[in-house]
């Protein structure tokens, strides 16, 4: 399927540029199974990629010159020279595409232009990183391209570099890493302080379960201030209570450390999310590893739901229906995934019951009034690769 995929991108970057591709690249979505905003106080997470990938068909170019077009998105072939390209000066979708190549040229990389056409099943908006999958995408054919001999890492870190300081929005490590590293049938245990992971077999189908992702169709947007709002805290926390980071944070003295932050209630709230939220992230990873029942991890995604929708207060009602009805539907677990603020849930469940909960939470919405939400089945995919 994906050779097909590819073959269409490249066709359509022929028709654009007059030639053909000299590859075509792709790139995953993802979604966390467990490890929210720790990412940015250098905590642990847990994606998996996702079948849905960003598509790019790229030539390079020896001018300066840089061309982006995207199936995606309306409008024509864009045409920026790579020595104007400055942070924040480009609020459009080609922020993402340019501020990778902005990136890779300040480390020092010699990248000399490129001819790219981009194509996304990513759904856009719905917390399953469709910005990282467009960045990381076109980094690894960068690095192909120009030789640059980069690891999955090293080009994850180069993109939310370009996310942060290019395109403006301050957000953590784990998206991109998770684009440019997961492999298939696996979850990513990643620690986001030194980028150290593992790859932990997460084989659903072999347990007769499955894991839903139920895209509310609340849009959101890291760029836009809560995103911020949370990190300052979190920092604000971790400042008050002397540490580099709040993963430095051991949740055996929470309840000292929470103490110790006297009347600062909304960074107590913070700081109880994120230090439980490791804890919880580690419970499901030696879960995982144990071998056990799967279905043991699924009160630890309740868990972890609650503590973001109470503590870190960015549910929304749409996230917080699917988690309800979902579990009152015979779900083993459920949990709002990535940013908050809308986006998507994810839903652990028995095979047999999927459908049951499938009606139900459409049901819900319905009668909520809230626009039908968008429900498919997860499996854990492979990270970046090259696919042509
Ligand atoms: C978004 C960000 F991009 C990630 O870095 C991470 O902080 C996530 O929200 C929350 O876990 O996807």
């Amino acid at each position: 399927m994906s050779e097909a995929v590819a073959e269409t991108v490249a066709a359509r970057f022929s028709e654009l540029y007059g030639a053909e591709p000299h590859g075509v690249w792709a790139a995953p979505g993802r979604v966390n199974l467990i490890g929210e905003h720790t990412d940015y106080n250098d905590g642990f997470v847990m994606p998996f990629a996702l079948p849905h990938m960003a598509v790019a068909a790229v030539s390079r170019r020896e001018d300066g010159v840089l061309r982006l077009h995207s199936a995606d998105v309306e409008g024509g072939v864009a045409e920026l020279r790579l020595d104007d390209l400055s942070p924040e000066s480009d609020k459009n979708w080609t922020a993402y595409p340019a501020g990778v190549v902005w990136a890779l040229r300040e480390a020092g990389h010699a990248v000399t232009g490129a001819d790219i056409h981009l194509s996304s099943t990513v759904p856009s908006g719905a917390g399953l990183s469709s910005s990282a999958a467009l960045e990381v995408v076109v980094a690894l054919a960068l690095n192909d391209l120009f030789s640059l001999g980069l690891r999955g890492w090293q080009l994850a870190r180069l993109c939310q570099r370009a996310e942060n300081v290019y395109v403006g929005a301050p957000v953590g490590i784990m998206d991109q890493t998770a684009s440019a590293c997961c492999e298939a049938g696996h979850a990513l245990f990643l620690d986001t302080r030194d980028l150290s992971q593992k790859q932990v077999p997460f084989d659903l189908a072999a347990e007769g379960m499955r894991l839903l992702v139920v895209d509310t169709q609340v849009k959101h947007s890291h760029s836009e201030g809560e995103y911020g709002k949370r990190r300052a805290g979190c920092e604000k926390g971790a400042a008050l209570l002397g540490v580099n980071a709040l993963r430095d944070v051991p949740y055996d003295d929470l309840d000292a450390a929470l103490s110790r932050l006297g009347d600062e209630e909304e960074v107590r709230r913070l700081v109880r999310h994120i230090v439980t939220e490791n804890e919880r992230v580690e419970r499901v990873v030696s879960l995982l590893e144990s071998g056990d029942d799967t279905r043991a991890i699924g009160p630890i995604l309740v868990e972890g739901h609650a503590s973001l929708r109470d503590d870190f207060r960015i549910s929304c009602p749409e996230l917080d229906l699917v988690v309800d009805t979902a579990l009152a539907s015979g779900a083993v677990g459920a949990r709002m995934t990535g940013g908050g603020f809308g986006g998507s849930a994810i839903v652990l469940a028995e095979e047999p019951d999927v459908d049951a909960i499938t009606k139900a939470v459409t049901e819900a919405f319905a009668t909520a009034g809230f626009t039908t939400p968008r429900v498919f089945e997860a499996v854990p995919s492979a990270g970046a690769r090259s696919l042509l």
